[in-house]
């Protein structure tokens, strides 16, 4: 049997084949979920709906994560779709670019601050907040992605770090607070991986192999690694899991050193 057969899923954060929620969806509807995927804005919406219908879904709706109006008619609309939702994944964040390049103290200001924070952090709490009654009774799993820049500094991440801490204490927060009603709550701390958003920053190829050679597999991890271990977060397996970070970056975090640094 496939592991989330007849499971509903919300997937917020597909931009294109290369996104991270892409390579969850691919997972999810390969364990035989049934899908629905929102899109930011229309110039996403062609794309987008294309790649729904590969996963075999026709559920495509429009969802910018700062509107409160488009997030309840995502829930409304899928309320005539489907009983309800088993699961809703949340693969979105974002920054200002001119806060993720250059010094900390420098580049920071109040409005990237509050940017960063609305939409990589509290939007998750929002979609937790207006899915809770689509929810009910299904003994739901939440799903975030996170990155290692919430934990440990590294250059030019910025603002992001800290909006990623903020997302992570939400997990658990929001794992409390839905642990009444049965639902789960976890995020997924993944490694970097080269997506839309990857694309905008400086040197990401460099990160990329500085973390494979770093790291106890000496690799980097695929959006299919990190989509696998959404689909185990989403299904019964993972039960007895709440508000935990686990990290799908082929043990990076793990390291002081690399396995290949030279002690002389
Ligand atoms: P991506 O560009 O493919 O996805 C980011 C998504 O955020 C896009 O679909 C974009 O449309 C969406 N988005 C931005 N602002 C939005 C808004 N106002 N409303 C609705 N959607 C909005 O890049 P990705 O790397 O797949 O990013 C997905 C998640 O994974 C992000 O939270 C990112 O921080 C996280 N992450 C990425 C990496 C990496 O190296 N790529 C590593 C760890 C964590
Ligand atoms: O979380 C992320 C992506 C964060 C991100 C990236 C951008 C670039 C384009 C958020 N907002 C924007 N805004 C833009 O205008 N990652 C984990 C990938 C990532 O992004 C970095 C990284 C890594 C790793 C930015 C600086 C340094 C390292």
């Amino acid at each position: 049997m496939k592991l989330l057969e007849n499971k509903n899923v919300l997937i917020v954060g597909v931009a294109n084949k290369h996104s991270i929620a892409s390579g969850i969806a691919a997972s999810m509807s390969e364990q035989g979920a049934n899908l629905a995927i929102t899109y930011q804005n229309e110039r996403f919406k062609n794309k987008v709906e294309t790649l729904a219908k590969k996963w075999g879904s026709d559920i495509c709706l429009p969802c910018d994560v700062t509107r409160d109006d488009q997030i309840n008619k995502v829930f409304s609309e899928l309320k005539k779709n489907w009983e309800g939702v088993d699961c809703i994944v949340h693969a979105v964040g974002y920054a200002p670019s001119n806060e993720l390049d250059g010094n900390f103290v420098d580049v920071t200001t109040r409005e990237g601050f509050k940017i960063a924070h609305e939409i990589s952090s509290y939007s998750f709490i929002a979609l937790a907040k207006a899915g809770k009654e689509t929810m009910k009774g299904r003994k739901g799993s939440l799903i975030t992605l996170s990155y290692l820049g919430s934990q440990k500094t590294l250059p030019n991440y910025n603002i992001m770090g800290l909006a990623k801490a903020s997302l992570e204490a939400s997990v658990r927060f929001l794992a409390v607070s839905l642990g009444e009603d049965g639902h789960r709550v976890n995020a997924i701390s993944a490694g970097p991986i080269k997506t839309l958003a990857a694309s905008g920053v400086k040197n990401f190829r460099k990160m990329l192999s500085y973390n494979a050679s770093r790291s106890p597999l000496l690799k980097n991890v695929s959006i299919e690694e990190v989509g696998n271990a959404a689909t185990f977060l989403a299904s019964d397996l993972a039960s007895g899991i709440t508000g935990e970070t686990l990290y799908v970056d082929a043990g990076f975090n793990i390291t002081a050193m690399g396995p290949l640094e030279e002690i002389k």
